[in-house]
């Protein structure tokens, strides 16, 4: 294997593996461990460094594998322990890293420590949760969880709630136990033992909750306990004791975070993580901070939401890229035009995203410009999240079933979750049987097979945006400026490093737009890197320029 730098993933492209929905090797309808080492000739193709898969350890499934059960093995609908040795062992032949989520803010249900805790208020794990008692007959708090619902589920035989942040088979670690931060540094050290490179935390800044447990007036509890009070001293005393002995790299899942926190969260020191996931870019389309609502995207928010977060992580920390992942709608139907212009706007968006500083993320079938499916049903939703939610716009707020649906084909976590669309066989080549959730319709015209013998096509565009980061330096280097942050159609950036000048051009509507770049950039010491129109690629640059739909331009001027 090549020697990296300790921080090779400065320029590196990650690319996330959903397992359940990825390649089914046998006849179970799901993905598997063995179906994705059938798939690692394609990832190596592509070109990506390292994969991050979601949770494969043991699990009731709930959530997914979100849920574990057991950290120290591996689901077997996904496969054995012997599995996941061999699918390290050829990933190491590809020189192709392995970053595994960790879940520990919160454990199954069905996990023998909190087996043990329920109803026994002795029991030596009892204190791995969090329990209260109720008030005045109710829950401690009116926290909401994060799927619906309160955050609180009484143990009746105790007459106690435990919390629960996400679904109540998920309950929520107490980590003011030193106990609970032992575990956690032996179930990490365990998966570093094996030779695995690196880790992603979920929701990994929800750890601390506060001393006390007050009702919120003003909200859910968010702000109580995101970013709590010693997040930051845990994060600290699990990457000395594991992160930096193993010299792992890692990224934390943020929800609701701020830059401030982030900032030391993913400093150049290493105390804590090398880099960060933060969300504020993808709840543009929520209505009022609203998931559950039907609207247009905010474009002069979202380019001011990068420009915040791109100036001030910039020396400051390391964002990790991503416009797709297992929770969000897929970007080409949410961002982009999946009907007129899909392969142009798949590659705007790409490009858009791909130029920025950080590590950019791929989620599994993004890089084909996979789109939502479109369900049309209640019967064809399978997550936890979508199922509540459904109930609650219809049975709570009075919405309209067709309606309802509506917004749950705009936000719906499975979205993303339908299976990788490999060739244009039945089932999208995912599964000799019938998939645990349905395949887009559109397999036929959009599958990996296509997309890898066409020269044009989106996946040939995100080879070239992974390649080019490992080329050109300014793109992990250079600082960022929006040059045009109140443009109502052009997302137009610049990146500058002192030999340096990088300007990437993305019109994100498919109005076709006059456009003439500043004075200070030296067009004629430019040349075009990459386009998603042909026609680019033959011109030499000018200050003036005409985009097409969805078209985007990146331009390197050499200093
Ligand atoms: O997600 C955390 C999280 O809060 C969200 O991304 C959430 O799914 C979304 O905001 C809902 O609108 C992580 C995992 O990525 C997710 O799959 C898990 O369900 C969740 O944690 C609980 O472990």
């Amino acid at each position: 294997m090549k020697k990296r730098s300790i921080d090779w993933w400065r320029s590196a492209t990650i690319y996330q593996i959903y397992p359940k929905s990825f390649c089914d090797s046998g006849s179970r309808g799901t993905g598997d461990i063995q179906g994705i080492i059938s798939q690692l000739d394609y990832l190596e193709l592509l070109g990506v460094e390292a994969l991050w898969l979601t949770p494969v350890y043991s699990s009731p499934m709930i959530d997914n594998g979100y849920d574990i059960s057991d950290y120290y093995n591996i689901n077997p609908d996904f496969g054995s322990m012997a599995d996941f040795d061999l699918l390290l062992a050829e990933m190491k032949k590809r020189d192709i890293r392995l970053i595994m989520d960790i879940v520990v803010n919160h454990t199954s249900t069905e996990h023998a420590w909190f087996q043990s805790a329920l109803g026994d208020k002795k029991s030596p794990y009892r204190d791995y949760y969090i329990w209260k008692d109720p008030i005045n007959g109710q829950a401690p708090t009116n926290w909401a969880s994060k799927f619906g619902g309160s955050a609180w589920q009484l143990d009746e035989a105790t007459d106690q709630y435990y919390l629960h942040l996400f679904a109540k088979e998920q309950a929520d670690l107490n980590w003011e136990n030193p106990q609970v931060r032992e575990e956690v540094k032996k179930i990490i050290s365990f998966w570093a033992e094996k030779g695995v490179d690196g880790f992603r935390l979920d929701v990994i800044n929800l750890i601390s909750k506060p001393a006390e447990y007050e009702h919120d007036d003003i909200g859910d509890g968010r702000r109580f306990y995101t970013d709590g009070p010693n997040v930051h001293r845990y994060l600290q005393e699990i990457s000395k004791s594991v992160f930096q002995k193993y010299g792992c790299v890692t990224v934390g899942e943020m929800s609701s975070t701020t830059l401030e926190h982030c900032q030391q969260y993913s400093a150049k020191d290493g105390k804590e993580l090398s880099m960060v996931f933060n969300f504020h870019h993808l709840k543009i389309d929520y209505e009022n901070g609203e998931k559950w609502s039907k609207t247009a995207f905010n474009f002069i928010e979202l380019k001011s939401i990068f420009n915040y977060w791109q100036q001030g992580l910039h020396n400051d920390g390391w964002a990790a890229l991503f416009w797709c992942n297992h929770d969000q709608p897929r970007i080409v139907s949410r961002l982009g035009c999946d009907q007129h212009y899909r392969v142009e706007s798949a590659k705007m968006l790409a490009s858009a995203l791909h130029m920025m500083q950080g590590t950019p993320y791929i989620y599994q079938g993004e890089e084909i410009g996979m789109t939502n499916p479109g369900y049309t049903s209640i019967e064809q939703y399978r997550d936890v999240e979508s199922i509540n939610n459904y109930s609650i716009l219809v049975n709570e707020k009075g919405i309209e079933p067709a309606l309802a649906l509506d917004i749950l084909a705009q936000k719906s976590r499975d979205n993303s979750r339908t299976p990788m669309q490999w060739n244009s066989s039945k089932n999208a080549g995912f599964s000799k049987v019938t998939p645990w959730i349905s395949v887009a319709d559109n397999y036929l015209e959009i599958n990996a097979k296509q997309a890898v013998s066409n020269p044009n096509s989106v996946f040939h565009h995100y080879r070239k945006l992974i390649s080019l980061r490992k080329e050109i330096a300014v793109i992990s280097s250079g600082d960022f400026t929006d040059l045009q942050p109140k443009h109502a159609q052009l997302f137009c950036y610049q990146r500058k490093s002192a030999t340096q000048t990088l300007i990437a051009i993305n019109n994100f509507y498919s109005q076709v737009v006059h456009y003439t770049l500043p004075e200070s950039v030296d067009v004629a010491r430019g040349a075009y890197l990459l386009s998603n129109y042909e026609d680019c690629m033959q011109q030499l640059p000018t200050q003036h320029m005409v985009l097409k739909a969805y078209e985007s331009r990146i331009l390197l001027i050499e200093h």
